[in-house]
């Protein structure tokens, strides 16, 4: 029985038990209109208690039943119900009660829930609106303001902040359901407060508005945010029933729309991403404690990451105050959750209490894991890592965050190279999500597997990719950077480009992007490779041309850009250095349209992730995708390249 009816004296349990997540499947939201029609009509039974066996309230519509024609009664018709229903309704909410979860317990009567646990609309990452009146009934319970950032951000808020403006009525203490239903009998014999009866309590009405268009223009071209955001201010302005309507309508046209397929497949994909052929019945290895060498900027960021997770941290720098100025690094990534209210600074001291920083490569002997993230450098990183074999246990497993550096080479140190992975972390390691998992020659399934289970405890989402020069996101990137250079000697300029990619809905362009990374870090990467490299190639001679004129980039104060005043501008100093480029090759320059920018670019990609999939280095089409979603700021509405093309 995925929902039952259970009788506690005058209080009826409804409880739901539909594993993994309790998704509101056709026969879920049958179950609860038969359970509540049963509650209603039997005089003993005067209060509901709606509530959910295994790891979580409900955690939303079920996904799989998108795309196929709604069974009746569909999610804002149980909703309904539960509103209408002549008894009050109790929701006892744990775990992760989002989106079609929500609104069930919107339509309650009241609602109670665990200290730990969440509540969030995450219908917007889905390309979606919440479609079942939580556009409608979460500004009567938490307020306009509380409401727009949730429907159109699909954020979640932890127990006390839904307390604290009033989206729940009350924490438990202790067992959930107990409290659920001493909470409810107070309640028997009084009239159910309806959620949609409740007016939405006052707001600055010039501010919400302001927060709405700045909703749109962040959304850079994806719709649905700003459409929940505009729904739920009706919420002020029309009786329930019609916002209903109005919600109801944008939900179908979205759900129809080529946005929302797009980030439904994403979200598959992301799943797809963790299941690894060769790997199923391979269970990770359990991972206790964790060391890292290098507390530098990345080094930091993973150091933060791991600490947030849980784990108890070493870190080793190769001198006192490199170890010191490691350990304030440390410190401050992890003490800015707490001032920007993320965490407490119970948080904060807890995490902390876990970190180790020492000098000596001996305090890593007992870690189960071992991350280095020392300058990219092959003798550097191949003398470290056969020390690392000396010290930690044969079958601790070593881990290179290295970008460019051949993992292979890298393993020849390694003795039992077999427990030895690449994890690839994105600057900053501490916010980035994404972490390629390398697998080199000698990685076994286990140090795979394993290696997959600690990026997923990190809160991240872990891409296996094979060897070769970039993995899988720095080679997709070179070819984007290759194309779009050479639409600079044609007759692009560089803030054209950035100007055509951000329509497209990146958050900054190539260029840009490069001026805050830093021109030099690449220029010497490609001097050091200049004896090497085949003439027959095409070479674009700009990005020297911009070094060799000091312009590094914001921190020089120019590069693609001049800089001033930190207000980034187009330079027309830049635009002679183009120019000439273009004469030197005797090119005839012509004006490039941002349609031709975009269309060249997606195939460049496109070409550049058909390749890695036919050398093996991706696994799937949907990966790559994944890795420029989450790596290079690719826009998720979109699917990504090889979505876009029908590769997947
Ligand atoms: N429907 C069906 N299956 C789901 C599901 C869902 N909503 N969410 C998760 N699963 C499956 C998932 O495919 C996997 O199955 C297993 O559960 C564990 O998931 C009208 C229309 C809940 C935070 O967007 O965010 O409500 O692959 O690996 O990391 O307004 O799943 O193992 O067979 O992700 O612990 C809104 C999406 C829907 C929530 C758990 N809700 N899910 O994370 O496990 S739209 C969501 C999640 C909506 C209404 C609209 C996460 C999680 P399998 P997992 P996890």
């Amino acid at each position: 029985m995925v929902v039952s009816l259970n009788r506690d004296g005058p209080v009826a349990v409804v409880l739901i038990d539909n594993p993994p997540v309790n998704a509101a499947s056709h026969a879920v939201r049958a179950g609860i209109v038969a359970a509540l029609n049963e509650a209603n009509t039997d005089p003993a039974i005067g209060v509901i208690v709606l509530a959910c066996a295994g790891r979580t309230f409900v955690a939303g519509a079920d996904i799989k039943e998108f795309g196929k024609p709604p069974v009746a009664p569909i999610l804002p018709d149980v909703c309904a119900a539960l509103e209408a229903s002549i008894r009050p309704v109790v929701a006892a909410m744990h775990g992760t009660t989002l989106g079609g979860g929500l609104e069930l317990a919107l339509a309650c009567h009241a609602r109670i829930a665990a200290r730990d646990a969440q509540m969030g609309l995450p219908e917007v990452k889905l390309g979606l609106i919440p479609g079942a009146g939580g556009t409608q009934r979460l500004p009567r319970l938490a307020g306009m303001e509380t409401a727009i950032e949730m429907v159109s951000g699909g954020g979640r808020i932890d127990a006390q902040a839904a307390v604290a403006c009033g989206l729940i009525d009350r924490i438990a203490e202790g067992d959930l359901l107990e409290a659920a239903r001493d909470f409810a009998r107070t309640l028997i014999g009084s009239p159910p407060r309806r959620t949609g009866e409740q007016p939405v309590p006052t707001f600055d009405a010039v501010a919400v508005d302001a927060r709405i268009a700045a909703i749109d223009k962040k959304a850079r071209g994806q719709i649905a945010p700003g459409r929940a955001a505009r729904l739920a201010r009706r919420a002020a302005e029309v009786p329930l029933a019609e916002g209903l309507a109005e919600e109801r309508a944008a939900f179908v046209e979205l759900l129809a729309g080529p946005q929302s397929a797009a980030l439904r497949y994403v979200f598959a994909a992301e799943r797809d991403a963790a299941r690894i052929v060769g790997l199923e019945g391979v269970a990770p290895r359990e991972v206790t404690s964790v060391g890292i060498v290098g507390a530098g900027l990345m080094g930091a960021g993973i150091a933060a990451a791991v600490l947030n997770a849980g784990w108890p941290l070493t870190v080793v720098e190769h001198d006192a105050a490199a170890a010191e100025a490691g350990g304030t690094r440390i410190h401050d990534l992890i003490d800015k959750a707490r001032t920007s209210g993320r965490i407490s600074d119970d948080a904060v001291a807890a995490r902390l209490s876990r970190l180790a920083v020492s000098t000596d490569r001996a305090a890593l002997t007992d870690c189960d894991l071992v991350i280095e993230a020392v300058f990219d450098d092959q003798d550097v990183k191949t003398a470290l890592f056969a020390d690392l074999s000396r010290i930690v246990r044969p079958d601790a497993i070593l881990a290179t965050n290295t970008s460019y550096l051949d993992p292979d080479r890298l393993a020849e140190a390694v003795a039992h190279p077999e427990r030895f992975v690449g994890l690839h972390f994105f600057s900053p390691a501490h916010i980035m999500r994404l972490v390629e998992v390398v697998e080199t020659a000698t990685t076994s399934p286990g140090t795979l597997a394993t290696a997959m289970a600690v990026v997923k405890r990190l809160g991240k989402l872990g891409v296996v990719t094979g060897v070769c020069e970039g993995f899988i996101g720095n080679r997709l990137y070179t070819a984007y950077r290759r194309e779009a250079d050479v639409m600079l000697e044609e007759g692009a300029l560089p803030h054209e480009v950035d100007a055509a990619m951000e329509a497209f809905g990146f958050p900054m362009g190539p260029y840009a992007v490069n001026d805050m990374a830093g021109l030099d870090i690449s220029w010497a990467r490609r001097k050091r490779a200049a004896a090497t490299r085949d003439p027959a190639e095409p070479y674009v001679v700009i990005a020297d041309r911009l070094c060799q004129a000091g312009r590094l980039g914001r921190k020089a104060g120019a590069g693609y850009y001049r800089y001033v005043e930190g207000r980034r501008e187009v330079d027309p100093a830049v635009a002679a250095i183009v120019e000439a480029a273009s004469a030197e090759k005797e090119i005839t320059r012509r004006p490039v349209a941002a349609d031709e920018i975009q269309r060249r670019i997606l195939t460049a990609l496109r070409t550049e992730g058909e390749a890695l999939l036919g050398e093996g280095v991706a696994r799937r089409a949907s990966d790559i995708d994944l890795v420029l979603i989450n790596g290079y700021g690719f826009p998720a509405w979109r699917g990504g390249p090889m979505f876009v093309a029908g590769r997947t």
